[in-house]
């Protein structure tokens, strides 16, 4: 299943694993890269030193490209921005926002740009301003969302520009992959199945959750405030719904968000943080290595797309 992602990149397999804020640091994306995926360290909101220390860390555990995620609502992203390109980070992504001031910079360094995109007009205006992929993200997605869903954004994004497109969202086995292939993707990214790794240094009350997740557990909170993003339920997106239908001011609203994120992935409350997950959490089931979980998804894809079914 090698694809011109492979080449592009320099990956063995066309999967990238999902920036996951806060989660996805230097212990699971070298992991992930080693396997021969590739690997993506979030920013997030991260300070820039403290996502360079991570980029450092991930260059001691392997020799293989991996990837950056800058998170473009984050005040840090200028600094992160320009950090990558000091640390000759090969791949960057971005999320939750437009890249295109930062992309010439990033050219001039060598870095291949992969911005995601909710949309077929941004997928357009980031190949016009010099992308080199664009990742197609369905609002199956765990954390900040679009409003489509991975089936039909991914061929109409394929449709409409002739860079690689990686599709993500609801993706979390061979099934998932092979499906994204018959739709002109040319990789996949997958973030929720890769929360139950070894590798995935998340608090244990998250992997938990995720694995005893029903299909119907998640939720998307935040469509009022222009900041959609799809949670596990519990008491926090119980509570943020009830101000939402209320029509609370937006301040209220964010005020609950502050620091819920870290409250879930390192103190592990699963009551009163932000869960973010994906709509295929109920799809994993166990805990294993970045490699096998790499392995099992491309050998089931092989064989769906060789047999026809
Ligand atoms: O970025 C993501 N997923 C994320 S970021 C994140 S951290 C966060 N925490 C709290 C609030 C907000 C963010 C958690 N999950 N996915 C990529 C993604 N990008 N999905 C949708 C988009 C997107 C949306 C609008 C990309 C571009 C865009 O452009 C709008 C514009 O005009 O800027």
């Amino acid at each position: 299943m090698k694809s011109r992602i492979c080449e592009l990149l320099n990956i063995e397999y066309p999967i990238f694993q999902g920036a996951m804020a806060r989660i996805s640091d230097a212990s699971l994306a070298a992991a992930v890269s080693e396997a021969g995926g590739l690997g993506i360290i979030a920013g997030g909101t991260a300070p820039s030193e403290f996502v360079r220390a991570e980029v450092r860390k991930a260059k001691e555990l392997t020799n293989k490209p991996f990837g950056v995620n800058i998170m473009l609502l984050s005040e840090n992203a200028d600094d992160i921005a320009q950090m990558v390109c000091e640390e000759n980070v090969r791949v960057v992504t971005t999320g939750a926002g437009m890249p295109g001031k930062y992309i010439a910079m990033w050219k001039e360094h060598g870095i291949k740009v992969i911005p995601v995109v909710p949309s077929v007009a941004m997928a357009k205006r980031m190949v016009r301003s010099g992308a080199d992929a664009v990742i197609a993200e369905g609002t199956e997605s765990g954390g900040h969302v679009g409003e489509l869903t991975t089936m039909v954004l991914v061929p109409q994004i394929v449709d409409a520009v002739e860079v690689p497109v990686i599709a993500a969202g609801g993706i979390a086995d061979g099934r998932g992959v092979a499906a994204a292939f018959m739709l002109g993707a040319d990789a996949v990214q997958v973030g929720t199945r890769f929360l139950s790794a070894f590798e995935c240094t998340v608090h244990a009350n998250y992997k938990q959750k995720i694995l005893s997740a029903r299909d119907i557990d998640t939720i998307v909170t935040g469509r009022s405030t222009g900041h959609p993003v799809r949670v596990l339920k519990n008491k926090l997106s119980r509570q943020f719904k009830e101000l939402e239908a209320m029509n609370a001011p937006i301040e209220e609203l964010e005020k609950l968000g502050v620091g819920a994120l870290a409250k879930a992935v390192s103190l592990g409350d699963m009551e009163y943080g932000s869960v973010m997950a994906g709509q295929i959490a109920a799809m994993v089931c166990k805990e294993q290595s970045c490699k096998e979980i790499i392995l099992e998804m491309m050998l089931e894809a092989e064989k769906l797309l060789h047999s026809g079914r």
